[in-house]
Order: structure tokens, then C-alpha cells, then sequence
């Protein structure tokens, strides 16, 4: 689209610098550590799995570590089986590379900061907190980003990095539902198809693999979804948890489901945690820039999809984020015809 064209052109001039300074540490390095944020998704999995491709590629050690394990989707991922799950990391490492976290905190891996941080993030609360960062909120998936790296450093898009990389792209997109969608975004999934990725397959495996735990979590919190105009709510309690027998992973895509919600612009997720804080899970049909509230709230994510945890119980975790909530809605104009933004 030709209108696209100058501000593409500049956003690849802003990233040149980034990747440049990135490629050299990785030249100049032998062993790495590559890690992502705590309650891996999908774009965490793949991007890290893909990072440790290339870097092997390159001739490089890398050690692949995130504080929880791989959820079960994603485990049918090539080299999924080398994700460690750890919460302290030692070892001669020449840097650490983090895909995705906005801070150290966000990993709850502990000895971060003995080493140098190359920090590679595409949400709205990335800020540069390493030795080197590459912070692009215009990318899709941060995979999207380990595929740039990959072309400039002149390595091969193998099927096995294809495959990751396609998955960080159709989940971080909700299916390509959300998130950006530009035309670069199904340019790059073509040529991720053509290296031997299997979009029915990598779908079959992300989508339609649930556990009935999930699906029964899911009933749980569908009977309690509520509608307040412009907003809409569901939860979990651990007794629910615990009654479904459901896995953290399983509460993942529930906020979706109250955002589809006719009218609706914001949904919020509360998940009682085993300790008693809640956690929020914020979703915008665009209007709203729910990371903005998520920041405030102590937490981070996309404009779109953010997320926060609160002091319990329920009701005021709940009682807190409408109190946030509620003037944002209120003071949107009626949009007649608009329909859904992008979110
Ligand atoms: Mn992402």
C-alpha cells in the first residue's frame, strides 16, 4: 500500500541501529542466555525457541530459561524440550537476551542482573531498561523481530524457526483477530509459510488442543460475566481452579470472550491467585489504551491487551480497576457505525 510506504521506510531505518548493536554483541559473545517474561505465551515460546536457532546458526551457545514451564500447546514446538524452567540463572554467559519483558521483574528469574542485557520488546510499556535495547511497538510479535535478526545477520529461516516464528505471529494476533495487522504482518507470514511452517497444523495445535479443564474453566467464568455498558467483567476464584482442575495455562483467551461482548470497549479477567492477590487481564476494542491503566495499576502490556495484579479480595480488585475504568468509558464519544476498532 503505497501510503504505508514513508513510515515503514523510517521505521526500518530506527530499528537498523538496534539490530546492528545487537548483532555485535552476539559476534563478539560466545554463550548466551535467552529468556522471556514468567507465564510464557506464545510469542514468548516461539521467539525464544527461534532466537536459540539462530544463535546456534551463528556458532553460539545459548541456554533457553523462563521461571514456568512451556504450556502444553506449545510443547509440539521444535527444540520446545530445550526450554528450561528455572528461577535463578548463573553461568558464564557474555549477555542475556530478553524477548518481551519490560524489566527484570517480569521474568521472576533471580541473577538477571549480573549480566548484560540485550533487551528485544514490542509492548507499549517497554522502556530501555538493558545495555542494548530494540523496542518496536509497531511489530506484530516480538518473533517478528527475532525474524529481522535473522535476516541481518544473514541466517537461514530453517521450517523449525518458520514454525516458531508463525506461531508468535498468529498468537500474538489472536489468530489474526488483533494486535497489528498490516500488510507486512501477512507478508512475513507468507514467507514463513514458504520456509516450511503449516498454518493448519501450527493452528491445530495452538487452538484446538484444550484440555476439558479449560473448557469447564471457561463455563465457570462465562456464568459470571457481567455487562455495565461500554464494560464487562468475568472471574475465577482458586475454588474454581481447584474444582475444574485447571492449570494457569487454561485461564488464557477467557477475557476475549467478554470482549466480544456487542457494544462492549473494555473487558477485565480476575483470577484469585493461590495466595489471595488477583490477577487482571485487560482487553480494549481500541478506543480505551488499557496499558496505560495496567502501568498504573503496577503491571504493563499493549494498548490493546494489558495486565495487572492486585491486593484481594475479588470484590475490591474488582471494585478498584471499574473505579479506573468507568471514566475512561464514559467520556468516549458515540461512534455511530464505527463497529469494532482494531484492538
Ligand atoms: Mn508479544
Amino acid at each position: 500500500m503505497d501510503h504505508l510506504a514513508p513510515s515503514v521506510a523510517e521505521h526500518v531505518s530506527a530499528s537498523a541501529e538496534a539490530i546492528d548493536a545487537i548483532l555485535k554483541v552476539i559476534r563478539e559473545g560466545e554463550r548466551f542466555l535467552v529468556c522471556s517474561h514468567s507465564r510464557p505465551d506464545g510469542d514468548a515460546v516461539g521467539s525464544v525457541l527461534a532466537m536459540g536457532m539462530l544463535l546456534e546458526q551463528l556458532g553460539k551457545r545459548a541456554d533457553l530459561v523462563t521461571a514456568d514451564r512451556v504450556p502444553a500447546v506449545y510443547r509440539t514446538l521444535p527444540w520446545a524440550d530445550r526450554l528450561r524452567t528455572a528461577l535463578r540463572v548463573h553461568g558464564p554467559y557474555d549477555a542475556a537476551i530478553l524477548l518481551e519483558c519490560d524489566s527484570a521483574e517480569r521474568t521472576r528469574l533471580r541473577g538477571l542482573e549480573e549480566f548484560s542485557i540485550v533487551n528485544i520488546d514490542h509492548h507499549a510499556s517497554g522502556r530501555l531498561w538493558g545495555r542494548v535495547n530494540w523496542i518496536d511497538r509497531e511489530a506484530a510479535s516480538v518473533g517478528q523481530l527475532v525474524h529481522w535478526l535473522v535476516k541481518a545477520a544473514g541466517g537461514t529461516v530453517t521450517h523449525e524457526m518458520a514454525t516458531c516464528l508463525y506461531t508468535t505471529l498468529l498468537t500474538d494476533t489472536g489468530g489474526f483477530l488483533f494486535g497489528t495487522l498490516r500488510a507486512s504482518t501477512f507478508a512475513l507470514a507468507q514467507e514463513l509459510v514458504e520456509a516450511g511452517a503449516n498454518p493448519a497444523k501450527i493452528a491445530q495445535d495452538t487452538y484446538f488442543t484444550a484440555p476439558a479443564s479449560k473448557l469447564m474453566l471457561l463455563g465457570t467464568a462465562l456464568t459470571n460475566l457481567h455487562r455495565e455498558g461500554r464494560l464487562s467483567w468475568v472471574w475465577v476464584t482458586q475454588k474454581d481452579m481447584i474444582r475444574t482442575c485447571a492449570a494457569e495455562e487454561d485461564c488464557e483467551g477467557i477475557v476475549n470472550y467478554a470482549l466480544s461482548v456487542a457494544g462492549v470497549e473494555v473487558a477485565v479477567f480476575l483470577r484469585e491467585l493461590p495466595e489471595g492477590r488477583i490477577r487482571l487481564s485487560l482487553r480494549s476494542k481500541g478506543r480505551v489504551n488499557v496499558a496505560a491503566i495496567a502501568e498504573g495499576l503496577g503491571g504493563g502490556g499493549h494498548e490493546n491487551a494489558a495486565g495487572c495484579t492486585l491486593d484481594g479480595p475479588l470484590d475490591r480488585a474488582l471494585a478498584q480497576i471499574l473505579g479506573q475504568l468507568r471514566p475512561q468509558v464514559a467520556s468516549l464519544t458515540v461512534a455511530p457505525g464505527s463497529g469494532p476498532g482494531p484492538i
